[in-house]
């Protein structure tokens, strides 16, 4: 299925009016961005990991879930950052998006995946069917309890990094070295047109 039909969920509702009908005043960072309409489309990026299961068809399935897909990056496979012992090794990929779209309604579309994927939480950092985190929407910057923008530790991360690299290198200047890149293995490609060759 076409990335485009799939159905998004509705963004978060707005708040009802004051009893007397005044409208409320923003009480938060994401009332004040939610008043900021209507959005240009941005570039942002969506790190994808799978540990457990068939890996592949995970993430083949979360590109095709996810909307205003542009391009996929290579796919890599990564040891286990963190963690318990014992995990088996990620398959990682990274895709870019141009979307008008909030980061807010990007979290809400990466946990509705995790969820059709049947991921678990049983531990931080623990093996999983599917995680999907949110790494940059345009120049957004987000510090809530829940939503953080960018991912605060994609910087270090070569399974992040590297995949990236691929669709904007110039954005990983400065801080994709041999060191964070060592252990990320190419190992081909997923399926679908914005496929990287
Ligand atoms: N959250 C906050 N900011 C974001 C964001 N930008 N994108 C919150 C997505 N989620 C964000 O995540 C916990 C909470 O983070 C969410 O409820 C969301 O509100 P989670 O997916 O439930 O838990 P987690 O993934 O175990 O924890 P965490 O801290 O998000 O871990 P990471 O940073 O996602 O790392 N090693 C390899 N080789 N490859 C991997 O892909 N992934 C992880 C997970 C660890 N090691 C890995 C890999
Ligand atoms: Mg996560």
């Amino acid at each position: 299925m076409s990335a485009r039909r799939r159905r998004l969920p509705s963004p978060a509702p707005s708040r009802p009016a004051t009893p007397d009908g005044a409208p409320r005043p923003p009480t938060s960072a994401q009332d004040r961005r939610e008043r900021h309409s209507p959005r240009d489309a941005v570039r942002a990026f969506v790190s994808l990991g799978s540990n457990l299961g068939d890996r592949r068809s995970y993430l083949n399935d979360a590109v095709q879930g996810l909307p205003d897909v542009v391009a996929v990056s290579k796919l890599y496979e990564t040891d286990p950052v963190g963690g318990p012992p014992g995990q088996g090794a990620y398959l990682n990929c990274v895709v870019e998006l141009r979307t008008k779209l909030t980061p807010r309604e990007l979290l809400a579309v990466a946990q509705t995946l995790e969820s059709a994927a049947a991921r678990a939480r049983v531990e931080r950092w623990g093996p999983r069917t599917l995680d999907v985190d949110i790494l940059l929407v345009g120049d957004e910057k987000v510090d809530d309890p829940d939503l953080t923008i960018p991912h605060p530790r994609m910087w270090e991360r070569g399974f992040v990094l590297v995949p990236l690299a691929d669709l904007a290198p110039e954005l990983v200047v400065g801080f994709l070295d041999s060191d964070i890149g060592r252990g990320v293995r190419r190992v081909g490609r997923l399926d679908g047109p914005q496929a990287q060759p």
